[in-house]
């Protein structure tokens, strides 16, 4: 037997649903549900695992689900037959529902099942911490940011993370959300349009008609209104293509560091989308495995409890990297791990922060350009800092 000797008092859950890997959006389709399998994999080669707790996680019941999604669209999600693929050019012009079928959202076999799994092991990372049983619990499945009440939209049918935080706020008074995926989390952000219970701040490529989903300006702040407690709650860092380590990681710890002064939240949020590494073939940033996992760890110094949940990322095997070096943030790698994880582990030996993950070698394709320049940044933090005065706990 293993001697267990994790930090007092400290702990991490993984959920996992080994049933949403055989889901298939289509051939060509960029959204690969096996980097969930491929991130597991590299978890548990490390040895990660025994430094955590792991659940193999339910699914979302439909009154979970329609907590936040409305009962038409749910109905419609579960009974649309698949459709032939590709559909779009088999069938262009079949009329689409709720933005079901075509090419971003397509109708696969199993559809309903796969967002209920997705929603299933969010829900259950809400729970832990809600309960107190961890202190980060990790979903790389779930992170689907675009979904509406009563549409899909950007690969996502249902709001997992919607979902996560509303069991979050029966239980804490103020949850911070942060998006670190390449696209806007407009979904999240409409959805608690209204409220001063949830923060939301995403970092996002902004270029209207160019990039989806255009939205996410620097001057949206929520619907502007005397009496809308949710006005100056959202928070949106536009920015261009191939912005680096040490510009993101500046931009982060100005921004959130703020907010955590201002805001003073419970609970955090925080969505991984890894698209914004460089190589993605979605993405157009150029950030390392290093710098993405750089804002989990400062996010983890504000001592506050926290979900991660996945989102996009469109080259598998770099999403693996980034979600397995996260994972390795949340537990914390010092010496004692090599307690917990066992000898005969095969890359135990690599579980040291300096010389971490040899697999750490991103695939990067064509380089990009650096379009972000340091007199912009200053004007986001700018921004950010005024519209914060708006902002008191
Ligand atoms: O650009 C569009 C739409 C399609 N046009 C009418 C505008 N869609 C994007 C959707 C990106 C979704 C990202 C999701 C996430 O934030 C969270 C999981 O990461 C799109 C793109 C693109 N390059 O932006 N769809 C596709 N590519 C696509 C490519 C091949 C097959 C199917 C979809
Ligand atoms: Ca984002
Ligand atoms: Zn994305």
């Amino acid at each position: 037997e293993y001697n267990i000797t994790r930090p007092k008092g400290y702990t991490v859950s993984y959920h996992f649903n080994p049933d949403m890997e055989p889901h298939h959006f289509g051939l060509t389709h960029p959204m690969k549900p096996f980097r969930l399998t491929l991130t597991k994999s590299l978890v548990t080669a490390y040895g990660m695992n025994f430094a955590m707790d792991n659940y193999n996680t339910r699914i979302a019941t439909y009154e979970e689900l329609n907590s936040f999604h409305t009962s038409d669209y749910l109905d419609y999600l579960h009974m649309a037959p698949p459709e032939e693929m590709p559909r779009d050019i088999d069938n262009p012009d079949k009329e689409v529902k709720f933005n079901l079928g075509g090419s971003d959202c397509p109708l696969f076999h199993g559809l309903y099942d796969y967002c209920s799994m997705s929603a299933g092991s969010s829900l259950d990372a809400a729970r832990k911490i809600c309960n107190k049983q961890s202190d980060i619990a990790i979903a790389w499945g779930g992170g689907l940011h675009h979904a509406k009440k009563s549409e899909a939209s950007g690969f996502c049918y249902i709001n997992d993370i919607v979902i996560a935080i509303l069991q979050l706020l029966r239980c804490y008074p103020r949850v911070l959300y942060i998006d670190i995926d390449v696209h806007h989390g407009d979904g999240v952000e409409e959805a608690f349009h209204s409220t001063d219970r949830v923060l939301t701040c995403s970092f996002h490529k902004f270029a209207p008609e160019v990039f989806f989903p255009g939205t996410g300006g620097l001057d949206d702040n929520g619907p502007k209104s005397e009496h809308n407690p949710g006005a100056h709650h959202a928070i949106n860092v536009p920015l261009n293509d191939g912005i680096t380590d040490e510009q993101y990681g500046h931009l982060f710890q100005s921004v959130i560091g703020k907010i955590n002064e201002k805001f003073r939240p419970s609970v955090i949020a925080l969505q991984c989308g890894a698209d914004s590494l460089a190589g993605d073939r979605l993405g157009r940033f150029n950030l390392q495995v290093q710098g993405h996992g750089a804002c989990a760890k400062f996010c983890k110094t504000f001592g506050i409890p926290m979900i991660m949940f996945g989102g996009g990322g469109y080259t598998p095997r770099n999403v693996a990297r980034a979600w397995a070096y996260e994972t390795s943030v949340a537990i914390d790698v010092d010496e004692k791990i090599n307690k917990i994880i066992p000898e005969h582990t095969p890359w135990r030996k690599h579980f040291v922060q300096e010389e971490l993950f040899p697999s750490l070698e991103q695939i990067l394709g064509e380089p990009r350009a650096n379009r972000n320049s340091q007199k912009r940044l200053q004007e986001i933090i700018q921004h950010v800092h005024e519209q914060l005065r708006f902002v008191n706990a």
